[in-house]
């Protein structure tokens, strides 16, 4: 009998990366899409036509206590959140409800299907509980027990989400992993992220159709795998006879501006100064200086390593933005 995974967040990037994995390993994909009119649905469906789609939403508990009753899934993934951390300065509150407490409706919906004993859940913790402050590990980078200082209200939402699914763990004995994932990019990376951003626009001015590129902070640090890469560490971690928390990382940091460099050589521009222009726009209230993560935990017990490296990951996201691109009119 083929395995059934259901997935919140099917239609970002993630969600993506992951449902061809489990497809692949023949598990049956069910994935929740919210929303009346979600352009995004025509999108799984041409491209993905094994994902059987759920209409549910992470604020209305009811939705996904049906989403369980119809998957019946072994394991339940819960990728969707406001996942925007300049976003979620705007709309703080929506935040607080969908990444922080729409995880408490995901795990009350486990209870309330009684699916405590059979169901393993996945929940998306990220490195920006970490918030860049207390970086006191030069060289190794945070690990698994690093203390956590949230910079943003997607930050604290998503501490909350960390910590409720410990409690669940705990108190219910679910079987209740979180993984503490990195930055992590590539092709399916939404246009409003700082790696996805550059990548198209370069694309965009070897191709004649922009001249600059606008972007906020460039001093800023981050820790940048492949989303392929992590979502194998995804599974790996519900296959364990036991739940944890694991950091998915590189073990490496670049800047924005190593981003930058890598990028426009790929499209033979040295010089990527003249390209870009600061806009204040696109400053946050608060921000995440530097992130490096410490992935031994995950390498040694989960047997899971990254498998593309950062000029590996800039070359990728630039070929495939040429692609389209160039197919692309306007
Ligand atoms: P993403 O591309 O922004 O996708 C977010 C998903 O959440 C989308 O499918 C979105 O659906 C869905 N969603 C938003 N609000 C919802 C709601 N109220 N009900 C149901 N679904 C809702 O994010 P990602 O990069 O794939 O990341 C996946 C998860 O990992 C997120 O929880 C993110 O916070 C976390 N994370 C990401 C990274 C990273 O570097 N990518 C690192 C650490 C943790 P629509 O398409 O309908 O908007
Ligand atoms: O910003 C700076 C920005 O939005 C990276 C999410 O997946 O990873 C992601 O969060 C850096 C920041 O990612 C622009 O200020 C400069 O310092 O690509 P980002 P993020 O904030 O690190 C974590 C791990 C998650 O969990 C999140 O869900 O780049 N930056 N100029 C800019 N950022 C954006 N977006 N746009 C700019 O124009």
């Amino acid at each position: 009998m083929a395995k059934r995974a259901l997935i919140t967040g099917i239609t970002g990037q993630d969600g993506g990366h992951l449902a061809e994995l489990l497809h692949k390993k023949d598990y049956k994909v069910y994935g929740i899409i919210r929303g009346q009119h979600n352009p995004k649905r025509i999108v799984v469906e041409q491209e993905q036509p094994y994902v059987n789609l759920i209409e549910a939403d992470l604020t209305d508990g009811s939705s996904l206590v049906r989403a369980i009753e119809t998957a019946q899934p072994e394991e339940l993934y819960n990728l969707a959140a406001v996942s925007h951390v300049g976003y979620s300065f705007k709309n703080p509150q929506l935040t607080a409800e969908v990444t922080g407490k729409g995880v408490l409706n995901v795990l009350e919906a486990i209870r309330l299907s009684g699916g405590e004993k059979t169901i393993r859940f996945y929940q998306a913790s990220t490195s920006e509980m970490f918030g860049g402050l207390d970086y006191n590990r030069p060289g190794k980078g945070y690990d698994e027990d690093a203390l956590f200082h949230p910079r943003s209200p997607y930050g604290v939402a998503k501490l909350y989400g960390h910590w409720i699914t410990k409690n669940y763990r705990e108190s219910y004995g679910i079987h209740a992993s979180c993984g503490i994932l990195f930055n992590h990019e590539g092709p399916r990376r939404g246009l409003e992220f700082v790696t996805r951003k550059i990548s198209n626009s370069v694309a965009r001015i070897h191709l004649g159709k922009q001249d600059h590129i606008e972007l906020g902070n460039l001093d800023s640090k981050r820790d940048w795998g492949y989303a392929g890469d992590y979502v194998d560490g995804m599974w790996r971690m519900l296959q364990q006879d036991e739940p944890g928390d694991y950091i998915l990382a590189t073990g490496e940091t670049h800047s924005i501006g190593d981003f930058l460099e890598l990028a426009f050589k790929e499209v033979g521009i040295d010089d990527w100064k003249p390209y870009v222009k600061q806009n204040p726009a696109f400053m946050r209230p608060a921000e995440v200086d530097i992130l490096l993560g410490n992935p031994a935990k995950a390498e040694s017990v989960l047997g899971w390593k990254r498998q593309v490296d950062f000029p590996g990951l800039v070359k990728m996201m630039v070929q495939y933005d040429l692609g389209i691109e160039t197919k692309r009119s306007t």
